[in-house]
């Protein structure tokens, strides 16, 4: 169900000035500590941020696409951080039992994940299965009413705080492909279930990653996403269609916030007599950059909308992952170029923003993958 047009612009104001005033003034802090200050932690729950992609009876705000898409640029002005905090429930860690999930799963997690009590998780990749998702390793073996899972899954955003993994583990062991994956529901705290040591990334601190690691782990079999056995991988790719028009969206939301960055620098910063910003060459760099951050905001309504009508948007969703994460890390790039020398300086703050982007082309497919994505589904569609 769509908010009401007033509704809506009541809440991108009150996220844009809690945007301005408590999240960008944060950014060093949570950096630094690679945490997010608690104080911010209770007030994004608090905003209701937990609750953004749930359905209204289970506790959620029940936005749709178009609606969740303006809240995830707006959010995306601040670093990247803060949206990961929310970010898995919003979308990896929530949506395979909001799309999938039986009523009993749906009830069980979905009010928790709105409230923000439990962080959800989302394992797929492992360390010989990233951009080859369907040659996963973890296996699920039945044993009585329940399953035992085994291996190791890679990289795993929010793994040390979260309180329920959407683990993919293969569950036909004859299969080597896609075919023999299903999706479990794994409660942090399961015996056999334990969390690797947070990893030293390039930017993003205060996201943590880590490895999640089954040794017998053993889980209901009630726990299996939707209650049958091998479906788990094409609930991974249905998540997966939602969260990359959700990563457009940050990644235009970052570009937006860097390039206003650097034209108040351009026209503060003086050479040669006057300011950088009368410069043409200059100019041309803030011209590019605008024209393709209005092409990603553009690319990505016009997916949402396409998206809440019910259709495919497999194909449109990657399009707008591609080019709204290749747009971020060019849009970072000249910020830096315009900041010149003050640029590489911590202190300016672009410099955070810069590390951060990279990751946009990686996590959730990368470009790689969309370009694959893309032109297999133009290929099929063909005549
Ligand atoms: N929605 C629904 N079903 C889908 C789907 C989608 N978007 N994409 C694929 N499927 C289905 C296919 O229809 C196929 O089903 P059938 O066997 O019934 O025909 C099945 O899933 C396997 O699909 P496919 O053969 O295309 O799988 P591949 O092993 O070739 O892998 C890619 C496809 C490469 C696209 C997939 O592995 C992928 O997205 N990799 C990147 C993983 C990723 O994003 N990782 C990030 C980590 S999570 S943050």
């Amino acid at each position: 169900m769509a908010l009401d047009q007033e509704t809506l612009n009541q809440l991108l104001g009150t996220l844009q000035r809690f945007v301005h005033e408590r999240l960008i003034p944060n950014e060093r802090t949570a950096a630094e500590a690679d945490k997010i200050p608690d104080e911010i932690v209770a007030e994004i729950k608090e905003l209701g941020l937990f609750a953004l992609s749930i359905p209204e009876e289970f506790g959620g705000l029940a936005l749709n696409m178009r609606e969740e898409v303006e809240v995830a640029m707006v959010i995306g002005e601040a670093a990247p951080a803060f949206r990961s905090l929310f970010g898995t429930n919003v979308g990896i860690g929530s949506q395979a039992i909001v799309l999938d999930g039986t009523d009993e799963q749906k009830s069980r997690y979905l009010p928790r994940l709105a409230s923000g009590e439990l962080v959800g998780s989302f394992c797929l990749t492992e360390p010989e299965a990233g951009s080859d998702a369907g040659s996963l390793r973890t296996s699920a073996v039945k044993d009585g009413s329940d399953y035992i899972l085994n291996g190791t899954k890679r990289f795993i955003t929010n793994a040390p705080y979260a309180g329920l993994f959407t683990v993919m583990a293969r569950t036909d062991a004859d299969s080597k492909d896609a075919r023999g994956v299903s999706a479990f529901l794994v409660e942090a705290g399961a015996e056999g279930l334990s969390i690797g040591a947070p990893e030293k990334k390039m930017g993003q601190q205060g996201a943590p990653v880590a490895d999640v690691i089954f040794d017998n782990c053993r889980v209901p079999a009630t726990n299996i996403i939707g209650g049958k056995e091998n479906l788990g991988f094409k609930t991974a790719m249905k998540v997966l269609d939602k969260g990359r028009l959700h990563i457009a969206a940050v990644c235009t939301g970052l570009a937006t916030r860097m390039l206003r960055d650097a034209v108040r620098y351009t026209k503060e910063r003086q050479q040669f007599g006057s300011t950088i910003a009368d410069f043409q060459l200059i100019q041309a760099m803030i011209a590019d950059s605008e024209t393709e951050i209005y092409a990603a905001r553009s690319m990505i309504r016009d997916a949402a909308i396409a998206r809440d009508r019910g259709e495919d948007t497999k194909r449109k969703a990657s399009c707008a992952k591609l080019f709204a994460s290749e747009m971020v890390g060019r849009v970072a790039d000249r910020a830096v170029q315009m900041y010149g020398g003050a640029g590489y300086i911590a202190d300016y703050g672009i410099e955070q923003l810069y590390r951060d982007a990279r990751l946009f082309r990686i996590y959730e497919g990368t470009s790689q993958i969309q370009q694959l994505i893309i032109a297999k589904d133009v290929i099929a569609a063909t005549d």
